[in-house]
């Protein structure tokens, strides 16, 4: 039990403010903030919180440098120049607010709501400030936002074989003997998977294979790395398997019981051998067979699976490939076993009252009918904002093109792929941008209105874990600087003046979190911030499947049923129809040719998070410039060396970094370190000039990591 502490402890003047971490990051750390004259100090993991460990990552731990930054926007700004121009100058709350509900009352006349599209992202992963908006758009039946950018793919494809998106607890990895740390770089990406997994070496002598396609930061601390081209896990995971058939190693008892047809499957991969696999992975088959053995002798393998193999075409299939793994050794049934992606499903919330859902599903007392209907409105897909905004038919479903947004905790002319395109559109007259912002971003440039944002430490909000167990609280420790307003205070203001209806929008915050809390059966505001973050971690035998799967008969399947997944999207995209029958190599992945002999992955960069701490000089300083790592051989073929400036062109556009020449890469592959801004390239257009906004297979999402170009010395 912890004992009684408050938000904030005091020891003389110097006080200790206990927070979560706001950013988009699966560790969702506890933090202990160092609070002095009003402003943050240092940052601290809490080392009573058990997954957090006292650990946190670089970049929160100097967020001072963030939260203190003198380039922070402090009020509400509209544009005086050409779009895009930079010029701006200062306007009242009044002023700006009236003018965004103006021109949003004005386009829904002209066009109908449905032009209006209210645009968000995870910039805080906290619920009331992140999800709020989407009362906004329920209440006045504005576009709704399908969010695809960063985990259909990967989420999709571990329900299509569990049927529930949550898994054995994470610290548990720490009393396993293998941990397989797939497609994810925690050194860079969430640092106390590292924390876990190393405590497995030290205390049980237990080995760390990485799985990746180049050799990360992560990979360094292998025990056992395993280097493979992009795209190409589905075969991998497929060899691994075979040779567990094979060999006798697969659990056979385990499978009779637990999974849906793995005579059937067995069947299926004959002939996916290792030297199959080693075409198409360039991993060499002896490496594909010691690795297969290593997971058949050891009962309690724990299989990390994190996002990244999972932005290609293929990322839901590969998922679900590699989650099958657990299921044919019969690791589930482990202490210290089975496989984790995230917890999504153990939380339970019920969001109701922040994203104003009974608007969707009807009101008590209303008579109308068609108000209803109308408020359910087209949903547009995040990850298509370029298409969108150029009014390809297709991406608006049919509808009004998109003639005004309001934009908040995301900057999609950073992030968001085809950016090329994402620029053309954000430089439309007839396009009416409201960017509410704690920096001045590169979306916020395109605006017409700019509204100042607080940071976590300067609004209460309640959290949960995505790589871990934990609800955390994070209250409100300090002022904000200037006249920041923290987004629940803006979608109220817009909600009055533009007549939305709903109880959510004169609430407080910490009602909200409070109301959240009580209807998802997670007790008070009051207990969650005496306790700070509380433990939600299912049972022994409900984490690990061991009373049966999330389908009615209980048993993982092996075989895919796409249509039954239990994925919330607004149709089936990519080429779904082809989805292959058992876990395979699904050849959709733009592989490389003649034009363009290269495969790109855009992996993230340690010390920026997305497009966050790009303004942070500790940052800068550590990620120095845009780099492309190159093998030495192909960059002698191609005549580069280290320091050179190379154009990078793909099918959508290009870009320029600086080579770097590096042996921990398959032949063919380049990767780069993201996301910078687009002006830190050379010419500055960004990297995801490169990247394609088709979706993914079969609940969208963007391949950000699936790109074919081809290299030019300039
Ligand atoms: N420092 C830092 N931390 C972050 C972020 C950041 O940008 N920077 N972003 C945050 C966000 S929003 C998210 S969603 C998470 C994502 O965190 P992760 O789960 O780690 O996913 P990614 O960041 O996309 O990529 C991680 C790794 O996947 C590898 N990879 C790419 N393609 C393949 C492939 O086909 N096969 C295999 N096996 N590996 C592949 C990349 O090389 C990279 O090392 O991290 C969060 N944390
Ligand atoms: N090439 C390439 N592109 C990628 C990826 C990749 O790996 N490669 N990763 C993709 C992934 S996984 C993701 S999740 C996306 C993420 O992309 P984004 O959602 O754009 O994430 P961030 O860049 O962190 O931007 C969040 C913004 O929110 C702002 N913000 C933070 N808190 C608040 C708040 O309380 N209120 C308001 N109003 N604003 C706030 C921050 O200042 C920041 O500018 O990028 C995707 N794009
Ligand atoms: S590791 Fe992730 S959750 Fe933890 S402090 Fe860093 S960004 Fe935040
Ligand atoms: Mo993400």
């Amino acid at each position: 039990m912890n004992q009684h502490i408050s938000s904030v402890s005091e020891a003389g003047t110097a006080k200790t403010g206990f927070s979560a971490c706001p950013h988009d990051c699966p560790s969702t750390c506890a933090l202990e903030i160092d609070i002095s004259g009003g402003r943050i100090g240092r940052v601290r993991g809490s080392r009573e919180n058990s997954y957090t460990a006292g650990v946190i990552c670089a970049k929160v731990a100097r967020y001072a440098e963030r939260a203190n930054h003198p380039d922070r926007l402090t009020q509400p700004l509209r544009r005086v120049g050409a779009k895009g121009e930079g010029r701006f100058a200062p306007i009242s709350w009044d002023e700006a607010l009236d003018e965004i509900a103006d021109r949003f009352r004005a386009a829904a006349e002209r066009l109908g709501s449905e032009t209006v599209w209210p645009y968000y992202y995870a910039g805080t992963m906290g619920l009331v400030m992140r999800d709020g908006i989407n009362r906004l758009t329920h209440a006045m039946g504005y576009s709704r936002f399908f969010s695809s950018i960063c985990v259909n793919p990967a989420w999709s494809g571990f329900l299509a074989g569990t049927g529930r998106l949550a898994g054995p607890d994470p610290r548990e990895m720490a009393k396993s003997d293998l941990v397989v740390i797939w497609g994810t770089n925690p050194v860079a990406t969430q640092v106390n998977v590292m924390t876990h997994a190393i405590r497995a070496r030290k205390e049980r002598g237990a080995r760390i294979v990485v799985v990746d396609v180049y050799r990360s930061p992560t990979m360094e601390q292998a025990d056992v790395p395993v280097l493979i081209r992009p795209g190409t896990d589905g075969a991998l995971a497929c060899a691994i398997m075979h040779v567990l058939f094979r060999d006798d190693l697969a659990d056979r008892a385990y499978l009779a019981e637990f999974s849906d047809d793995s005579a059937g499957f067995e069947a299926h991969l004959q002939d996916r051998t290792p030297l199959w696999a080693q075409a198409i992975t360039g991993l060499p088959a002896a490496e594909i067979e010691a690795l297969a053995r290593l997971i058949g002798t050891t009962p309690k393998t724990f299989i990390r699976a994190g996002y990244g193999f999972t932005r290609s075409r293929n990322g839901a299939v590969n998922m679900h490939a590699v989650t099958c793994i657990a299921t044919v050794a019969g690791s589930w049934r482990h202490e210290g076993g089975g496989a984790f992606h995230t917890n999504g499903a153990i939380f339970g919330w019920n969001k109701t009252m922040i994203e104003g859902l009974d608007l969707l599903a009807g009101q008590a007392g209303e008579a109308d009918d068609e108000a209803r209907v109308a408020r359910q409105a087209r949903q547009l897909d995040q990850s298509r904002i370029g298409e969108i905004l150029d009014g390809v038919p297709e991406a608006l479903v049919g509808g009004p093109p998109v003639t005004a947004m309001l934009i908040q905790n995301t900057n999609p002319v950073s992030i968001a792929p085809d950016q090329q395109r994402v620029l053309r559109g954000f430089a439309r007259e007839d396009l009416f941008v409201a960017v509410h912002e704690q920096f001045m971003t590169e979306t916020a440039r395109m605006a017409d209105i700019v509204l100042p944002a607080t940071m976590f430490t300067e609004h209460d909000d309640v959290y949960q874990g995505g790589g871990n167990q934990y609800v955390l609280f994070g209250p409100k420790l300090v002022e904000p600087p200037g006249e920041c307003r923290s987004n629940h205070e803006v979608i109220g203001a817009l909600a009055e003046r533009l007549g939305a209806r709903h109880p959510g929008f004169a609430m407080s915050p910490r009602e909200l979190v409070d109301w959240t809390l009580h209807h998802s059966g997670h007790g008070t505001v009051e207990e969650l911030e005496e306790k700070r973050f509380i433990d939600v971690q299912p049972d022994f035998e409900t984490a690990h499947y061991l009373k049966g799967f999330g389908w009615a008969d209980g048993r993982f399947r092996l075989r895919p049923q796409w249509d039954t997944v239990p994925f919330k999207a607004p149709g089936k995209f990519g080429p779904h129809e082809s989805l292959p029958e058992w876990p395979d190599h699904w050849a959709v992945i733009e592989e490389a040719n003649e034009e363009f002999p290269f495969r790109l992955v855009t992996a993230p960069a340690r010390s920026f998070l997305n497009s966050s701490f790009t303004e942070t000089p500790g940052s800068l300083a550590r990620e120095k410039r845009p780099e492309l790592m190159i093998h030495p051989d192909d960059a002698e073929a191609v005549g580069l060396a280290t320091g050179d400036l190379v154009e990078v062109t793909s099918p959508r556009g290009s870009t320029r970094l600086h080579a770097r020449l590096f042996d921990g890469l398959r032949r063919g592959v380049v990767v780069a370190e993201s996301i910078w801004p687009n002006r830190s390239h050379e010419g500055g257009r960004g990297i995801n000039s490169l990247t394609a906004s088709d979706p993914v297979a079969p609940f969208g999402g963007a391949a950000l990591h699936d790109n074919r170009v081809r290299l030019a010395r300039i």
